[in-house]
């Protein structure tokens, strides 16, 4: 079944770069693997590709994805089924670029960050074909896959030293359309739990607010006919996790007020989660 994939969302990140580059911490999750030591794969996100490893072992893998690019960027990790290549997938996207195949299983991938940061996700990867896209749109709304930003990665054989799961302090559960968290975000470099228990692909983007604003906020700055700049910027997340997926991500949190946001799109309307009441607010203190 094909599953709609617009992302309609007019330009997270044209919206966003200016308004926020300065006032960001200078504290990378960088070299944080969440994952018991395990060093992350890093891949370099720029206007508009990814550079990194074509192949790694399969297990316990923590990403990190480092936006050297003008844009905001994310990876969303895609495993391919059914024997499909990287070059099924293309011509499927020029054939319908608003539906995702049915054959692709989305299985998270570090979240959207702003130029010069970097963002951390783990996920356990089986062997397979797997693809890196990046579903942000530009200004135009043409999302960044369409304009070359995907990469196939051959994940084969297994790692030297056998990696656990991160022990996470807290799990984010995800559903149709809401976010539950199992206990409060507290300041400082975090590894959080992320399950689907929806019954389609969400993602967690965090968001890290303006004072006085809130998650709903940032969502109704991508409503069609908004103007001005949301208030706040991503600081990671994890991008698509299928249902009955789960996976990790690791960000720096600094006490403020923050969001969780769901900008994947509804199959039936193809409005964004986030219209459908998909955020949440927190406090970190
Ligand atoms: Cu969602």
């Amino acid at each position: 079944m094909p599953r709609t994939f617009v992302r309609s969302i007019p330009v997270l990140a044209s919206l966003l770069l200016g308004s926020v580059v300065s006032c960001i911490d200078a504290s990378p999750v960088a070299a944080a693997g969440s994952s018991g030591g395990a060093s992350p794969v890093i891949f370099v996100a720029n206007d508009y590709g990814f550079a990194g490893p074509d192949r790694i072992p399969a297990g316990v893998t923590t990403m990190q994805v480092v936006n050297k690019g003008q844009d905001l960027h994310h990876i969303q990790l895609l495993k391919l089924q059914q024997g499909k290549t990287a070059q099924d997938f293309r011509a499927a996207m020029a054939a319908d670029p608003s539906r995702m195949p049915a054959w692709v299983k989305f299985v998270g991938g570090p979240n959207a960050v702003i130029p010069g940061r970097e963002s951390v996700a783990t996920m356990n990867l089986t062997e397979g074909d797997y693809l890196l896209i990046c579903l942000i749109p530009n200004k135009q709304g043409v999302p960044h896959l369409a304009l070359g930003m995907h990469k196939p990665l051959s994940v084969t054989g297994v790692k030297a030293t056998l990696v656990s799961e991160p022990k996470a302090g807290l799990t984010i559960t995800t559903a149709d359309f809401r976010f539950a968290q199992s206990e409060p975000i507290t300041a400082g470099l975090q590894t959080i739990q992320v399950t689907n228990r929806g019954s389609m692909a969400h993602e967690v983007v965090v968001v890290k607010l303006n004072p006085g604003a809130s998650a709903k906020d940032f969502g109704a700055a991508f409503e069609p006919g908004a103007s001005g700049p949301p208030p706040g910027f991503p600081i990671g997340g994890i991008v698509g996790l299928d249902s009955g997926e789960h996976g990790f991500f690791t960000s720096r949190f600094e006490p403020g007020n923050y969001g969780l946001i769901c900008f994947f799109p509804d199959p039936v309307t193809g409005k964004p989660h986030f219209m459908h009441g998909m955020t949440a607010d927190f406090i970190v203190r």
